[in-house]
């Protein structure tokens, strides 16, 4: 694969006892499968999903309350700022329970998220291919994320790519993936 665009900064096995906040996050938060409209046709998210912040986001027709974020994730949230020099103040937990679960092709360009927004993504439980494609020259890269990888995306990441986690036939166990941004509400 060719290198990564410079605005997406990998950080492999970067949490600490990853399969322990795995297995409290698994457990602990209050996750939703909730119906999404795209296009005018609702369907349910392919994933269970939980937002965590001080204002309420809404995409893809979507409604999602405010919540506090678990001490747990406040503390990774403080680390994760200090390694990438960007404040955050939300979360958004995706779970996908198996190869079915996934998210489509899209950016994080909401305009509650502000121009060039940095997004720090960190994954745990199993590896899943995370894709990502450059809009203007159609260039993809394909690259395994879980375990408790660090994924910053900065810079023209979202304004300049688009990024998916794609359905798998292939045998996988659940994956918990983490999206800590900064909301302007
Ligand atoms: O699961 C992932 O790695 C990506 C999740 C994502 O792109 C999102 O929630 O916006
Ligand atoms: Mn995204």
């Amino acid at each position: 694969m060719t290198r990564l665009p410079e605005c997406f900064r990998y950080f492999p096995a970067w949490v600490d006892a990853p399969d322990q906040l795995f297995a409290e996050l698994v457990d602990g938060l209050d996750w939703e499968q909730k119906d999404i409209t795209i296009a005018g046709r609702t369907t349910p998210t392919p994933r269970l999903t939980c937002w965590m912040g001080d204002a309420a986001y809404t995409y893809s027709g979507v409604r999602n309350e405010p919540r506090p974020l678990p001490p747990v994730l406040a503390r990774l949230q403080d680390r994760i700022s200090a390694e990438s020099g960007a404040a955050y103040n939300s979360c958004l937990a995706n779970l996908y329970r198996d190869g079915s679960d996934s998210i489509g092709y899209h950016s994080d360009n909401e305009r509650e998220l502000g121009d060039r927004p940095t997004i720090a993504s960190v994954s745990l439980g199993s590896r899943r291919t995370f894709h990502v494609k450059q809009a203007a020259s159609g260039q993809r890269w394909a690259f395994e994320l879980g375990e408790g990888d660090l994924l910053i995306m900065a810079g023209d990441s979202q304004s300049g790519y688009r990024h998916s986690v794609p359905k798998t036939v292939r045998p996988v166990g659940p994956r918990l993936n983490l999206t800590f941004r900064q909301f302007f509400a």
